[in-house]
């Protein structure tokens, strides 16, 4: 609060204050940036929903619905993902890479559910290390397209 009221006293003997133009674009920017942030999480939805089906993606979702419950053997069964060719499987890969950096990062995996359906639950600490040590066979941190083919083909 400190900072602020300095940039007010600034501003006051300028008569313009840079530095308050450069917090209204901030805001603006962060307004832009959420409004992304939902297009494309409708985005993900649509494009997961044109390789699965809606009901089965409910399924799955309501089936892990409690917090620790998560079992990626079971949910990409059940979302029907794992009878799907690699080819779809590569489709829904690029749903889940939400910032199309060719991996699935940590924190991509925490809202991996919310690829599936906007209300997916976010999965916890724990089941998203789980499920990263098991997909991630080369030890870099993160899921490749390829090591997510082959755990989804388990
Ligand atoms: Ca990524
Ligand atoms: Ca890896």
């Amino acid at each position: 609060m400190a900072g602020r009221s300095k940039q007010k006293h600034e501003a006051g003997y300028s008569g313009y204050s840079p530095q308050a133009e450069e917090m209204k674009r901030g805001a603006r920017e962060e307004e832009r940036k959420t409004d992304r942030l939902n297009c494309t999480e409708k985005a993900a939805e649509m494009a997961m929903s044109s390789i699965l089906n809606a009901a089965d993606i409910k399924k799955a979702l309501d089936a892990f619905a409690a917090e620790g419950s998560f079992d990626h053997k079971k949910f990409f069964e059940m979302v029907g993902l794992k009878a799907k060719s690699a080819e779809d499987v590569k489709k829904a890969f690029l749903v889940l890479d939400a910032d199309a950096s060719g991996f699935i990062e940590e924190e991509e995996l925490k809202f991996v559910l919310k690829g599936f359906a906007s209300d997916g639950r976010d999965l916890t600490d724990k089941e998203t290390k789980a499920f990263l040590n098991e997909a991630d066979k080369d030890g870099d941190g993160m899921i490749g397209i390829d090591e997510f083919v082959a755990l989804v083909h388990e």
